[in-house]
């Protein structure tokens, strides 16, 4: 019975594995995650798959809580980019929803602070 159960489990692991992959998630992003960076025009974030350009979204928020973007999300392959006024310094938080064309979704969140 032990020994089986050994067995199952790698397989498990590697399905889960093999599932996440094609999913949407987040490879590089312009501002990168974590800068700090002069006041950007733009926000890129690049996925790791094509999105579905109706329904994934991109929004930039500032240390209160305040959307501070365009709303003007464009969305190019694998990729989705939009536009923020000049930004003062300060802390912002990007927040990125994917769906992939696969139709499965994911979501994430990442700072970048402008000098
Ligand atoms: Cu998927």
């Amino acid at each position: 019975m032990k020994m089986r159960r050994l067995i199952l489990i790698p397989a498990l692991a590697f399905g889960s594995i093999a599932l996440a992959q094609a999913h949407a998630f987040l490879d590089h992003a312009d501002p990168r995650v974590g800068s700090t960076v002069t006041a950007p025009r733009q926000v890129t974030v690049f996925m790791t798959e094509e999105l579905e350009g109706a329904f994934s979204k991109l929004q930039v928020f500032d240390a209160n809580g305040v959307e501070v973007d365009k709303k003007d999300v464009k969305v190019s392959g694998s990729s989705m980019t939009v536009s923020v006024p000049k930004l003062s310094a300060g802390t912002y938080k990007v927040a990125w929803k994917a769906v992939a064309t696969d139709t499965h979704k994911t979501s994430g969140t990442f700072p970048f602070t402008v000098q």
